[in-house]
């Protein structure tokens, strides 16, 4: 069995980050990389980031819908990090020639007003710790060839982070039903597809909980003030040049790109 460099293979996905073109799967050269290991090579990419001088917005969550589960045969979401550079002010235009191929994705964030740290963590915590939730587009861009990858893959290439858009925060309260939230997303003017806030996990609280009892294995925790992508509602959809994307989130407000 071929040993695992953990620091090879973290420089080797964001190599292809940075170089903007697709690389062949990690587990064609290692097919016995475990998802523990696969952490491994994600946290060495996350910090040779940080020593790049980048900075962590907030953690995020993928693999967060049923069918994305099974389609992948997996009990758990997977969990990855949002970096300043990834931010794309609303309304705001995304370069095609920064990324490789591209797909969108409506969530819903959170900004938490205070840290939260599992194990035990449940979806009522967080939402008593919630301070405000964030419309959000997040662009996916998997560096693997054709968005092919196992799941040991996608963990080591940071959950195939790559932008992400923020509406308005919002401040939250108890009104708000996050399972009911209904949301839409339109390309270039035509429905795409559409979903509820229960698509994540039954309910985006939960993935924030999920996420916390996740990161206490690695004694981490959720920190005040970051911003937590809880996973996709709607399908990831896939982009071309010229498409204007916009997401509506009943009582969130309106969120939009666009890509040239
Ligand atoms: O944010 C996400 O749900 C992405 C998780 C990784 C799977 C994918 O790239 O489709
Ligand atoms: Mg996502």
């Amino acid at each position: 069995m071929k040993t695992i460099d953990i620091q090879q293979l973290a420089q080797y996905c964001l190599s292809a980050e940075e170089e903007k073109r697709e690389i062949v799967r990690i587990t064609e050269e290692y097919p016995n990389l475990t998802v523990e290991d696969a952490y491994l090579i994600q946290e060495e990419l996350v910090n040779i980031k940080l020593a790049q001088g980048k900075k962590i917005l907030g953690p995020k969550m993928g693999l967060t819908s049923r069918p994305k589960m099974v389609q992948m045969g997996v009990e758990e979401p997977i969990y990855g990090f949002i970096f300043d550079y990834m931010n794309v002010p609303n309304q705001e235009v995304v370069s095609m020639s920064d990324l490789i191929h591209p797909k969108v994705e409506a969530e819903i964030a959170f900004v938490l007003g205070k840290d939260i740290e599992g194990p035990g963590i449940t979806g009522a915590q967080v939402l008593a710790a919630t301070e405000y939730v964030v419309p959000a587009l997040e662009i996916i861009d998997s560096r693997y060839q054709n968005f092919k990858f196992t799941l040991p893959d996608v963990i080591a290439d940071n959950a195939s982070s790559s932008r992400v858009v923020f509406g308005e925060k919002i401040p939250y309260s108890n009104d708000l039903d996050l399972e009911l939230v209904g949301v839409a997303i339109t390309i270039n003017g035509k429905l795409r597809d559409f979903g509820t806030g229960a698509a994540v996990l039954g309910n985006p609280a939960q993935s924030v909980a999920m996420l916390a009892n996740m990161l206490s294995r690695k004694g981490k925790k959720l920190k005040k003030g970051e911003v937590i992508l809880t996973g996709g509602i709607t399908e990831a959809l896939l982009l071309e040049t010229g498409d204007a994307v916009t997401a509506k989130l009943d009582g969130l407000g309106e969120v939009s790109f666009s890509i040239k």
